[in-house]
């Protein structure tokens, strides 16, 4: 203190840093095998696309190699690759669903 009664205080503002959780892009692989009826039903039935949507993204997967299909949480993202790799395995579709961090 200066001792003639002025405030020394200084007031600093701390910018609060918001905290996201790291995403994860699931990506769907393309193949020779795999029919593309197949594809569109996993799109449907796992990512809750509708017909038209999983048409446009198996096509984008079967010209350009792999799509994005979705982003998601680890957990979600993991479970999703999990789904699809069980159900063309039991289908016996050599089809490949991979996950990377955004
Ligand atoms: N390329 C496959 C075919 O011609 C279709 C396919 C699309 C496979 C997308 C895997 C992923 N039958």
């Amino acid at each position: 203190d200066q001792g003639n009664g002025t405030d020394n205080s200084v007031l600093t503002k701390t910018r609060s840093r918001t905290q996201r959780p790291p995403l994860y892009k699931v990506l769907l692989l393309n193949d020779d095998y795999t029919p593309m009826e197949f594809v569109v039903h996993i799109l449907e039935r796992f990512f809750g696309l509708n017909h038209a949507q999983a048409f446009e993204i198996m096509l984008t997967v079967h010209k350009k190699g792999l799509a994005v299909v979705g982003v998601f949480s680890f957990e979600v993202a993991e479970t999703k690759v999990a789904q699809v790799m069980d159900f063309a395995r039991r289908h016996q579709h050599p089809l490949q669903c991979t996950m990377e961090k955004e």
